[in-house]
């Protein structure tokens, strides 16, 4: 990708609208603009960032759509280069026709990503910023869209640069008193540099852990369901989706492959997996869905064991209780609506939760104790910045870590060498995640992950 060209992509997604937007970005958008589109009322020049009525005709005269054309000058655009958009019929037919009256006049079509990484390019965004834009457009929960809005706004990138101007003060001190073995380094000047990495490393850590919840929230969290066979599995699944979508019989063995199925609870994404009931089958089928459902145990981020809360436990359940030890996992007794016989907190040591898919008891409880367990209460409270981005989680990790190393060297002022490579190595991982010191193909690799027209 090359930030000289003029470039044009729809901005709305393909099929049929009440509008499309097509934008185009860079130095001769203007023109091109007024190559084809006529204003209905006003007097050329067009004014900058206001929205005009108008025809958009072809060379021969035809008009190709009437559209609403507005041009932004830049720096004040999303790219920071001049850019045009036009509001023309939300056809697709129509918005092909518009682009090829632009593309013949030599304008290229965007690659995906392509107005974001001159954004980013530009300066107007850093790089964890242009990821938060792809983030915000696939936010599948209201938490999603919020967490990527505060990193789009600069929660994360303010937290990088404030440790990456710190650690680059304290690499200044260290390399300048390198030049001088002879010399010790002063009290005040290795205060300053022990503070700085101690300090760095401190909050980087506290943002480092907050992943697990910053996944969760973005991705979703995989819950499985596991239990032997007729204890409720797929009608709690049934129950949680609020839909009818897994088949329900008496008959025990009724669930042999997994099922997946997608919902929200209290704000999170999750995606339920009901599985085929742990047993020992004769069944080809059915012992293939077994191992299926115990291969997918350990990838889980929640495992709800379940058990027929209305009948003695047996060997079977204790069976597998034994394969969900030492995994997040929370116990289920079901059917509360008949008699309670088991004795969860006995049995088991995870949480228990009784509940009723029939009657639906229990259900908004154990939706707040997933909620609560999946996120704490960061929905309710937390204002502080949230890793969402398995690349930035790594490259702030591998921070920590090199500042570990750095502390260990900061007793000894014959390390100030290898001080400063770690200085340098904690500050190339920074600069991963705010686009410093990244490479064509890393940008290559993220931009491509964009939609046309973003
Ligand atoms: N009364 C009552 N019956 C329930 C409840 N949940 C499930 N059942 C019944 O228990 C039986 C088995 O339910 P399923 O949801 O198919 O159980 P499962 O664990 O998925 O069973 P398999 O797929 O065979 O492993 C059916 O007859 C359900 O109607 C409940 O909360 N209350
Ligand atoms: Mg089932």
């Amino acid at each position: 990708m090359n930030t000289v060209d003029t470039i044009i992509a729809p901005a709305t997604p393909p099929g049929e609208g009440g509008v499309a937007i097509i934008r185009i970005s860079g130095t001769d958008a203007l023109s091109a603009l007024l190559c084809y589109f006529k204003p209905t009322a006003a007097v050329l020049p067009l004014v900058s960032h206001q929205l005009y009525h108008g025809l958009l005709r072809d060379p021969s005269g035809c008009v190709v759509d009437e559209v609403m054309a507005v041009h932004m000058v830049a720096p004040h655009t999303y790219t920071r280069d001049d850019v045009v958009e036009i509001q023309c019929h939300g056809g697709q037919q129509v918005v092909r026709a518009i682009l090829n009256l632009y593309q013949s006049q030599g304008i290229r079509l965007a690659e995906p990503g392509e107005f974001t990484y001159r954004a980013y390019m530009n300066g107007r965004l850093d790089l964890s910023q242009a990821e938060a834009v792809s983030s915000l457009i696939h936010a599948k929960t209201d938490s999603s869209r919020k967490l990527a809005l505060t990193q789009i706004d600069g929660s994360l990138s303010r937290e990088i640069y404030s440790f990456t101007a710190s650690l680059k003060k304290a690499l200044v001190l260290t390399e300048a008193w390198i030049d001088f073995p002879e010399e010790n380094l002063p009290v005040e000047d290795l205060a300053l540099i022990a503070r700085s990495v101690t300090d760095v490393k401190s909050k980087a850590s506290i943002i480092t852990s907050s992943y697990d919840c910053g996944r969760v929230l973005s991705e979703g969290a995989s819950i499985l369901l596991v239990g032997q066979p007729n204890v409720g599995k797929s009608s709690l699944l049934n129950a949680l989706l609020g839909e009818d979508r897994a088949i329900v019989t008496a008959v025990p063995g009724t669930t042999r492959d997994l099922l997946e199925e997608g919902v929200t609870i209290e704000g999170i994404p999750v995606r339920l997996v009901d599985t085929a009931g742990l047993h020992d089958s004769s069944d080809v089928v059915e012992v293939e869905g077994i191992r299926r459902a115990e291969k997918k145990l350990s990838q889980a981020d929640l495992v709800l064991l379940v058990v027929d809360g209305s009948k003695d436990l047996d060997e079977l359940d204790d069976y597998v209780y034994q394969q969900c030890a030492n995994l997040p996992a929370f116990l289920i007794l079901t059917k509360a609506d008949i008699t309670t016989v088991v004795d969860g907190p006995s049995f088991c040591d995870f949480p228990a939760y009784q509940v009723s898919s029939k009657t639906g008891e229990g259900l908004d409880q154990l939706r707040r104790a997933i909620s609560s367990f999946l996120v704490g209460d960061y929905l309710s409270s937390s204002e502080s910045v949230m890793l969402t981005e398995r690349r930035h989680h790594e490259a702030l990790l591998f921070c920590v870590e090199s500042l570990g190393r750095a502390e260990s060297f900061l007793d000894d002022s014959s390390s100030l060498e290898l001080l400063a490579l770690e200085l340098r190595e904690s500050l190339y991982h920074l600069g991963q995640i705010s686009g410093e010191t990244t490479t064509e193909a890393l940008l290559d690799d993220i931009f491509s992950g964009f939609c046309i027209g973003k």
